[in-house]
């Protein structure tokens, strides 16, 4: 007879920071029914998906206060991180993971389905979720991807943005051609954000200055200003991979001040009060979809940046006086790195809120300010540096001009005197280009204003330290450094390819989840068949789950065997999507010369949105789903190919494509991409790149060696040169028959016998400037692609060169460059978060 009747009192977890499964079960029940006010029977998958996001959220929320608390006792530094980008991915997946609790949470929707049929399984509550697209691309993730290094790596840091009500906008692609759908990412609002009304300030712009002696008889300027906007900011918290801190990221949204005073609407002009509501809040609407495309220069766009970044600088100031001290140790304090030129008015907004608010001395002022702040570049391209109209400013931030014309006057005495009777120095580097409308340089201010400037790649560094910026560099050589950008291995590796995760950790343990130099070790790996085997057997499975996706989506068959070469990334013409057309279109040739040719089956991936109005690149876009009609419907292809473009790449696409790409195109003219990021996380998971000598993709060659890297076309000397040297694209036209071929085909309507003159301006435009020159690189681009062909028929071979790769990506990761970041720019440590359960 058993003796303890009663079974062990398993003391009950709270429901609201338990992890055993048991509890884990409870706390979803408990979100659906207290917080959805839902009970099973009738909760949709939404509402389940919400009561898992709750359940987690409640899980990060005590790390969170922890980090808050620890940070204001122990008077530390933070840095502060201003984007007007944020291009985060779905919360859940990532919470899970850097929580420790994904098998557990997995267990416990899967014991629930059990009670309750009509719970998705977890999978899919994974997929419910809309991901804040909060940005355009490269900008935007490398913010997210320095966001989870930062609190990874124990780092105090705020990150400050915009909350905008529409990110970028969702795509469709209908009959071939882009088409653009508002994000509506809010519909069902969002669980990971918490409102903070308490900490709302006020935003003003417009109006005029009088300036007024003080009753110290000082020289003072008041602002009158004409409008005013709240503040509102929405906090989410952002943890670290397995550690106890939840950094914050502070997202800005605008409300009206006064939502209606009603003594207008006696005199009736209701509509004119109902205006000035709409217009405050439409300043955080929409993000503008272009990314290194022709800036244009809308007041919106300036008067968001001034908003997020006065919203921004009012908060650290408070808090700073609140916690930490007074404003002449501001910058011991706090660091504020500008992500490009976005919030580099906020050099002038400093300014103002010292000089005018706080009515300290000009020159301490503008001692703390260039003490404050860091700047980021990450764009060469002309038509990217934001320039911005002195009569916008006069009309919008009226104060600020006056600011940026004293800071300018000051500067340019200080290059006077470094570089006497130098008047077309003095042109080149003042802060107001005075040709046409005269305009403000913003990256001018932002390298007078700053003390640390960087670009993103070593090339790219040094191109800005020759061109761009090369006054700069030669008057301030002590600020600029490199700092080549990195990616998360949390959300890139551990969480998108779990499986070669899993792998590589029982083969060499977990720390290269935090220490990514860890992977090195898988190196001694490439010659044990059993390794490779399972290596191999990996990436098929997530070829087949892919091919499976492409299948339904698209319902176009693709052979998991076949070569997957995908090009994903923004689609602008540097980024040369329509080389790669060029290449297919010469495969698709030599097998209609040649049915029997022995060619290396392929599927090419295309992923990608075009900047609204950016229509060469929509064109472009266009071409390559005519190019795949064609192709994929050519009986004499045999499916030896298939051209897929799938809509919508964003950070979930992403995390489904990197894991089952064999060769990742990187193909820009050299000494156009900053970077690429891209390029980091398909390496990462075992793609072999085909790349040129532009960016990061110097460095990733090095890193992985140059047997395990396919490197092709012009350097970018050679480039300036044959630039120099007026380039003639008709001569490689003439002297390669397959390129000729591919040209006259897409620019006599091959590829569009319906519209034969729709790829005309394409045609036009590479037979004229071909600015890219993709004509002189077509050459070099065929015979890399003819050896990557051959390399893939030796799968030993490949199978070790793609170990290779992720066993040298190790210096790819944000954590290396969040490191370089903290020691020689932020001069910020490390900050220590106790666990404490608050209730
Ligand atoms: C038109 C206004 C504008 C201009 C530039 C909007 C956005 C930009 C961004 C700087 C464009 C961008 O995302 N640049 C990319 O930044 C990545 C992160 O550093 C680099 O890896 C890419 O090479 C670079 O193109």
């Amino acid at each position: 007879m058993n003796k303890n009747i009663n079974p062990p009192i398993i003391p009950m977890e709270d429901n609201r920071t338990g992890l055993s499964v048991e509890t884990l079960k409870r706390a979803i029940l408990d979100n659906l029914f207290y917080v959805q006010g839902k009970f099973p029977a009738i909760a949709t998958p939404q509402d389940y998906y919400r009561a898992v996001a709750y359940t987690v959220r409640d899980r990060l929320l005590q790390h969170w206060f922890n980090t808050s608390e620890t940070y204001l006792k122990e008077n530390v530094r933070i840095v502060a991180y201003l984007s007007s980008e944020f291009l985060l991915g779905p919360h859940l997946s990532n919470n899970l993971i850097n929580l420790g609790i994904n098998e557990a949470v997995c267990q416990a929707v899967t014991e629930l389905k059990s009670d309750f049929p009509n719970i998705p399984d977890f999978a899919e509550i994974l997929e419910i979720e809309e991901e804040p697209g909060l940005g355009n691309g490269g900008l935007g993730r490398l913010a997210a991807c320095y966001m989870d290094s930062l609190a990874t790596l124990e780092i105090p840091a705020i990150s400050y943005g915009i909350r905008y009500e529409f990110g970028i906008f969702d795509q469709e692609i209908e009959n071939g051609w882009q088409k653009e759908i508002t994000d509506k990412w809010l519909k069902f609002g969002n669980p990971w954000e918490i409102v903070r009304p308490e900490a709302e300030v006020k935003v003003k712009w417009g109006g005029h200055t009088e300036p007024y002696f003080d009753e110290n008889g000082r020289y003072q300027v008041k602002w009158i200003a004409h409008k005013e906007v709240k503040g509102i900011p929405y906090d989410t918290p952002i943890l670290g991979y397995k550690k106890y801190t939840a950094n914050t990221l502070r997202l800005w949204k605008a409300e009206a001040v006064e939502c209606l005073n009603f003594s207008i609407f006696k005199a009736g002009d209701y509509f004119d009060e109902v205006q000035d509501k709409v217009d405050s809040e439409n300043l955080t609407k929409i993000l503008y979809p272009n990314d290194d495309t022709c800036f244009t220069p809308q007041p919106l766009r300036l008067e968001q940046q001034y908003f997020f970044v006065s919203c921004s600088l009012q908060d650290i100031i408070r808090l700073h006086l609140k916690y930490k001290g007074s404003l002449d140790t501001l910058h011991e304090k706090f660091t504020l790195q500008l992500n490009d030129t976005h919030p580099a008015i906020a050099i002038a907004e400093l300014m103002h809120l010292l000089v005018d608010e706080h009515h300290l001395e000009w020159e301490q002022a503008w001692d703390i300010t260039t003490k404050t702040f860091a700047y980021t570049n990450h764009s060469l391209l002309p038509e990217a540096l934001e320039r911005w109209s002195i009569r916008l400013f006069q009309s919008l931030l009226p104060r600020h001009l006056q600011i940026i014309y004293e800071i300018n006057y000051r500067f340019l005495q200080e290059v006077a005197l470094k570089y006497p009777d130098d008047r077309d120095r003095l042109r080149r580097m003042s802060l107001i280009d005075e040709t046409g409308d005269r305009y403000i340089r913003m990256a001018h201010l932002a390298s007078v204003g700053s003390y640390a400037i960087n670009g993103v790649a070593a090339l790219h560094t040094e191109l800005l330290k020759e061109e761009v910026l090369q006054d700069f560099a030669q008057m301030y050589p002590e600020k600029f450094s490199n700092k080549t950008n990195g990616v998360t291995p949390r959300r890139f590796l551990l969480l998108s390819n779990p499986k070669l995760a899993d792998l590589i950790s029982q083969k060499i343990g977990e720390d290269w989840i935090n220490n990514l130099e860890e992977l090195r070790q898988l190196e001694s790996f490439v010659d044990r068949p059993d390794f490779c085997q399972k290596w191999r057997n990996i990436k098929l499975s997530i070829k087949q789950e892919l091919a499976h996706y492409i299948e339904q989506e698209k319902g176009i068959k693709i052979d998991p065997y076949s070569l997957f070469d995908i090009q994903a990334k923004r689609i602008h013409e540097y980024k040369r999507p329509h080389l790669n057309v060029l290449h297919i279109i010469t495969l698709y040739n030599k097998i209609k010369a040649n049915p029997d040719i022995d060619i290396t089956p392929r599927t090419f991936i295309f992923g990608g949105k075009a900047t609204p109005g950016y229509f060469m690149a929509q064109l472009i876009i266009k071409l390559i789903n005519s190019v795949a009609d064609v192709v994929n419907n050519d009986p004499d292809v045999r499916d030896r190919l298939k051209v897929v473009f799938l809509k919508d790449y964003n950070v979930k696409f992403a995390q489904r494509v990197y894991p089952a790409a064999d060769l990742s195109e990187q193909i820009s003219l050299a000494g156009r991409e900053a970077s690429g990021t891209g390029n980091m996380k398909f390496a990462m998971n075992g793609a072999l790149t085909i790349g040129t000598f532009d960016g990061a993709n110097i460095e990733i060659r090095e890193a992985v060696g140059c047997d395990n890297f396919f490197l092709f076309g012009l350097t970018e000397e050679e480039v300036y040169a044959l630039k120099a040297s007026d380039y003639n694209p008709w001569y490689y036209y003439h002297q390669n028959s397959y390129l000729r071929h591919a040209i006259d085909q897409i620019g006599y309507g091959f590829f569009s016998p319906q519209d034969p003159e729709l790829f005309r301006p394409l045609l036009d435009n590479l037979m004229t400037s071909d600015e890219y020159l993709l004509l002189v690189d077509y050459g070099f681009y065929i015979e890399c692609q003819e050896r990557v062909s051959q390399a893939y028929r030796d799968l030993e071979n490949w199978t070790k060169m793609s170990i290779l790769n992720v066993a040298r990506i190790g210096k790819f990761s944000s954590d290396r460059a969040i490191r370089e970041y903290c020691q020689e720019i932020w001069h910020v440590e490390p900050v220590t978060v106790e666990p404490k359960n608050y209730l």
